[in-house]
């Protein structure tokens, strides 16, 4: 069966930096409230904290039935049973990363071009993130805004779910779904919010009110 997303919401579970907020903590105030795909990204860990931290935010997502994607690692993916694995271009390819996770898994893969979101379809990636779609601060991604136009023209070319990221606020996300984004995923709109639990219900909400 073809992979689609759970929600028109893909969480990002990276604390920023905010030192009161842990990956545990940050990654129940999403599920608490109402998050189905959450992405764990975990920069700067020691592998072994890294795995530990994965398997204790796996559980936290089994409890909510959320879905768990591990951001960059396919080791660590692999190693706590994770859903599946997301992937930068720079990380390991995706024939890789198949080889070694299987069928089975879900495999994601940033694209910052047409020609990326073509060719990560082609190679049989679940589905692909595009962006940054607007401007962001979170991420030297060495790519300016892509915008809407680019997100149309690859949804006219691709059939795998594609996720927008980059610059997305609430109020932007209808914006990137009438683009044909089959979600979106916001990063410091949420994490940076004082309740985060409020805001992505409020979210949730709105993505899915008709008049969106
Ligand atoms: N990939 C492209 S832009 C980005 C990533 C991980 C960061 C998005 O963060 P924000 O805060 O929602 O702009
Ligand atoms: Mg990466």
């Amino acid at each position: 069966m073809p992979f689609a997303f759970p929600s028109p919401f893909y969480a990002m579970a990276d604390t920023l930096n905010r030192p009161e907020l842990s990956f545990q903590g940050l990654t129940d105030h999403l599920c608490a409230g109402g998050v189905r795909l959450l992405q764990l990204r975990v920069k700067q860990q020691p592998t072994r904290d890294f795995v530990a931290l994965a398997t204790e935010v796996w559980r936290i997502c089994r409890r909510y039935q959320c879905t768990l994607i591990i951001n960059d690692r396919v080791d660590i993916a692999l190693a706590v049973e994770a859903d599946g694995v997301h992937l930068g271009q720079e990380d390991l390819p995706l024939a890789a990363a198949r080889k070694i996770l299987g069928r089975e898994k879900i495999i994601g893969v940033s694209t910052h071009t047409v020609q990326q979101a073509l060719s990560a379809g082609q190679e049989g990636a679940d589905y692909i993130g595009f962006g940054p779609l607007f401007g962001t601060t979170t991420k030297a991604t060495g790519y300016t805004a892509r915008g809407l136009e680019q997100l149309q023209e690859i949804r006219r070319q691709v059939r795998i779910p594609i996720v927008a990221i980059g610059g997305i606020t609430a109020e932007r996300a209808p914006a990137a779904l009438r683009a044909g984004a089959d979600a979106v995923a916001l990063i410091s709109d949420i994490v940076l919010a004082s309740d985060i639990q409020y805001r992505v219900k409020t979210l949730l909400r709105q993505l899915d009110s008709p008049e969106r």
